[in-house]
């Protein structure tokens, strides 16, 4: 009987060996499970991969190599919620779940076999994020750079992206005053993106979409943000009046041939006098009246200066140092001197450099007015005192029609 019993231990033992030996792969998935006791554990889940998403998980893992495992079953929040799978439904190898409808925290899942008898295998846990509303809530919005209009267009520049976004989306009101979502969204690794056919001087609105790295869902705030500037334009130059201070033009170039829209023609530019008796007599006083009023009276954002577009003949930039005005009250070119006592606090006091034949400057308030001056204070030319100004716009937007 002894003797029986020992041969059935050892040959037991043997085939313990062989399957253990034979199956190196799954050398370690087998051995805890065999107990004493006989009772023989299905394999336990191994080779798992997880994926969060917005509010979901994803997890896949591979299809045992022991046949009799057919089924398997997921359990989370310890247990109170789970979901049963059939190994049928696997695709190359793999089974995967997807848990929706979660919260934005951890979960820990623990995966067991089953095998045809009901035998379960030791649980195979993992803790994953998805990621809602929480994790939105702590991206911030990109900048608004600048909102012009360029023809009948408004072109946006926004500000470089922060973490984790992936495009931004546009709405705006255009020339019919329809409010229209823009097709077209703007790439995390884009700065510039133009809205056709827009209403200038309005508000636009903007929000951006984020996902996390390897995040399975890309996820729109659902919050539009309205800019904090509207889309500025320029002056209406089709009634704009330029004027310059006496004996201060050189026929033909007359100052209103700064504000025509041309900004690269030699024709279509104002040019100081080169009469000797005044040539080099400073100020020289550039005044533009916008003729809006009321409600379209503008908000001034940007002034920009074009001069000869030439590099090859940089020292024809010969506006040095200038100041600008705005003002409510009509402001006179030939103030001479004492223009700095009649027009007030210059919203401008600056200089253009000869290195760049368009330049801009940026007031930091804004300031609204009909009128506004540009104060020339010298030239870069000392011999004779001129100036050329191709063209100057002025942008900005009318506060009281911005909605
Ligand atoms: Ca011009």
């Amino acid at each position: 009987m002894d003797t029986k019993m020992n041969r059935r231990i050892y040959i037991l033992v043997s085939l313990l060996c062989l399957a253990v030996c034979s199956c190196d792969r799954q050398d370690d998935t087998y051995r805890q499970y065999i107990v004493p006791g006989g009772y023989n554990y299905p394999a336990k889940v191994q080779e798992v991969q997880t994926l969060s998403g917005y509010l979901k998980v994803e997890l896949s893992w591979a299809v045992p190599l022991d046949p009799a495992v057919k089924l398997v079953r997921l359990y989370w929040d310890s247990g109170r919620d789970s979901l049963s799978l059939d190994y049928a439904a696997a695709e190359n190898g793999r089974l995967s779940a997807r848990v929706e409808n979660l919260e934005d925290r951890s979960y820990t899942f623990s995966i067991v076999n089953f095998d045809e008898s009901g035998n379960r295998s030791l649980p195979y846990e993992i803790t994953v994020s998805p990621y809602g509303d929480g994790w939105l809530s702590t991206h911030a919005e990109r900048r608004v750079v600048t909102a012009e209009m360029r023809g009948s267009d408004a072109v946006i520049t926004m500000g470089t992206p922060i973490g984790e976004m992936t495009s931004t989306k546009f709405r705006y009101r255009n020339s019919a005053g329809n409010v229209v979502v823009l097709d077209e969204t703007l790439n995390a690794d884009e700065t510039s993106i133009r809205l056709p056919d827009a209403l200038k001087g309005k508000f636009f609105e903007y929000q951006s979409s984020y996902c996390p790295e390897n995040g399975i869902d890309t996820v729109w705030t659902n919050n539009w943000v309205k800019s904090a500037v509207p889309i500025s334009y320029n002056i209406d130059i089709s009634k704009a009046v330029a004027t310059v201070t006496a004996n201060q033009t050189r026929s033909p170039y007359l100052p209103q041939l700064a504000i025509d829209g041309i900004t690269d023609d030699d024709n279509h530019k104002w040019m100081s006098t080169n009469d000797p008796s005044y040539q080099k007599v400073f100020p020289k006083i550039f005044v533009i009246d916008t003729k809006e009023t009321g409600d379209d009276v503008m908000t001034f954002s940007t002034f920009r200066f074009y001069q000869n577009p030439d590099d090859d003949n940089k020292s024809l930039r010969r506006i040095r140092t200038y100041e600008i005005y705005v003002s409510d009250d009509p402001l006179n070119p030939n103030a001479g001197d004492s223009y700095a006592a009649v027009f007030g606090t210059p919203l401008i006091s600056s200089y253009l450099s000869q290195l760049d034949a368009v330049q801009e400057a940026v007031p930091s308030e804004l300031v609204s007015g009909r009128y506004i001056a540009i104060v020339f204070k010298n030239s870069y030319d000392n011999t004779n005192g001129f100036l050329d100004l191709y063209e100057f716009e002025a942008y900005g937007y009318a506060a009281g029609k911005t909605d």
